[in-house]
């Protein structure tokens, strides 16, 4: 068998910044500094091929249009290689996990993201091995030839995360990332543990790319004591086609008939609703306790065990590929990716 064959793509993060000598503070630098830190690549008996955004960003300027960009970049060299591994910053790296999840679907090999808390450049940091590490999971194979993993995943500090079903929750750990209702897909130690029963197999026969989200999407996390009217002008469905809500517990809110009728009126002019749970543990069911009976009268779309990060990402799009109501309705019921448990 021939050696597998892996793209790196950079999109910038911690992992290759530099102290700006100017303000000290953190932002990203060239891919060749980040790659010349790395001597350990060269002992690989991988083919390794790189290739670079023209200009780093930190995640937090991570956008749609973006994120299309990379699915695009893979999309386009999905042939010529047996893996791919993109280079993120941490901070917004489970909107984008969860994103091209989405656009690429039909992968039948490993897209891992990764990134790190401290630079390359710094002597403790994390983003040697998790980029060593990452490599190597994205070019394994089975023994008839077909990748190991087959979906868009994320590694960091020894785990492989389900790239839709994983958050960022912490800013000082290395273990900056959790998976509080999905299990772990692999984990690394003296060799590399994979978890059979947790990997995504999608039924398409080919890779798809859609990229054309709609970021008329809004997010709402509920808190107790908050004036509904102050908000009234998200539900406007020529402005906002689908809202996000974040509720209480297993997808609860207070009582009042304002909000009620805010999320009625917008739902009868053709808006999308979609609840999901503030808690990073657990899922919506809707009418188990009397506080989210209005949600289930309303025909609120309950958002079961999904994190935030997949419920942002799967709204843009449904709202980008269907127009119609109760499609968009249906495919929000749906678990399209392995982003949610039905
Ligand atoms: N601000 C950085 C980013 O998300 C954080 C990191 O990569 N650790 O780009």
């Amino acid at each position: 068998m021939k050696n597998p064959k892996v793209l790196i793509i950079y999109t910038g993060g911690t992992i290759g910044m530099i102290n700006d000598p100017e303000t000290g503070a953190l932002k990203p630098f060239d891919f060749e500094s980040l790659y010349g830190n790395i001597p350990e690549l060269k002992q690989f008996d991988y083919e390794l091929d790189t290739f670079s955004v023209e200009e780093p960003i930190d995640s937090s300027d991570m956008n749609p249009q973006k994120w299309g960009d990379v699915a695009k970049t893979i999309f386009d060299n999905y042939a010529d290689y047996n893996g791919f591994v993109v280079l993120h910053g941490t901070d917004t790296m489970a909107f984008t996990t969860s994103a091209l999840s989405f656009m690429l679907q039909g992968l039948k090999k490993p897209v891992v993201f990764t990134g790190s808390q401290l630079p390359i450049g710094q002597i403790r940091t994390d983003g040697k091995e998790n980029l060593i590490t990452a490599i190597e999971i994205a070019g394994m194979v089975n023994m008839s030839g077909r990748s190991v993993i087959q979906q868009v995943a994320l590694y960091f500090e020894f785990q492989l995360y389900s790239g839709n079903r994983v958050s960022k929750i912490s800013t000082f750990n290395f273990e900056a990332f959790k998976s509080y209702n999905y299990p772990l897909l692999a984990e690394a130690g003296t060799n590399i543990r994979i978890n059979q029963n947790a990997l995504y197999r999608s039924e398409f026969n080919e890779l798809e790319l859609f990229t054309d989200f709609n970021p008329n999407v809004a997010l709402i996390k509920l808190f107790p004591g908050m004036e509904v009217e102050h908000y009234k002008s998200i539900f406007d469905i020529n402005e906002v086609e689908g809202i996000i809500l974040e509720t209480f517990g297993n997808g609860n809110s207070f009582t009042n008939p304002t909000f009620e009728k805010m999320i009625a009126d917008y739902m009868t002019a053709g808006g999308i609703v979609l609840n999901i749970t503030q808690c990073a543990q657990g899922n919506v069911v809707l009418g188990l306790y009397q506080s989210s009976a209005h949600f289930r009268r309303l025909s609120v779309i309950s958002g079961r065990d999904i994190t935030t990060e997949a419920a942002v990402t799967k709204m843009m799009y449904v709202l980008g590929k269907y127009k119609d109501q109760e499609e968009r309705i249906q495919m929000l019921n749906k678990n399209i990716c392995g982003e949610v448990t039905i």
